[in-house]
């Protein structure tokens, strides 16, 4: 999975277009890449599933960083910015 933040891909504007949903297989091992592109505001983006202990540092413009987990829940979980609220989307995992 690939989340950008800001500019023409980014997930500012809270819609399901730019903050899609993710759908992963159980057991699966994933990457997050996030990559700040918010060239409009400059303002740091971080990305966050608490369930899989996926937490991002606070990345500037340009600035990306990749963590990799498994994806060893079942369920609809929520990723987020925690500085900006509008930033969130859902990971859904299925069995
Ligand atoms: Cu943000």
């Amino acid at each position: 999975m690939s989340q950008s933040a800001g500019g023409v891909k980014g997930s500012r504007g809270g819609s399901a277009s730019v903050n899609p949903v993710y759908y992963l297989k159980k057991g699966s091992l994933e990457s997050v890449h996030l990559i700040n592109e918010d060239y409009e505001t400059h303002s740091k983006h971080n990305f966050n599933i608490d369930q899989f202990k996926v937490h991002t540092k606070d990345l500037g413009y340009f600035e990306s960083q990749t963590i990799t987990f498994i994806a060893d829940k079942v369920g609809t979980f929520e990723y987020y910015c925690t500085i900006h609220p509008e930033m969130r989307g859902t990971v859904t995992v299925e069995g």
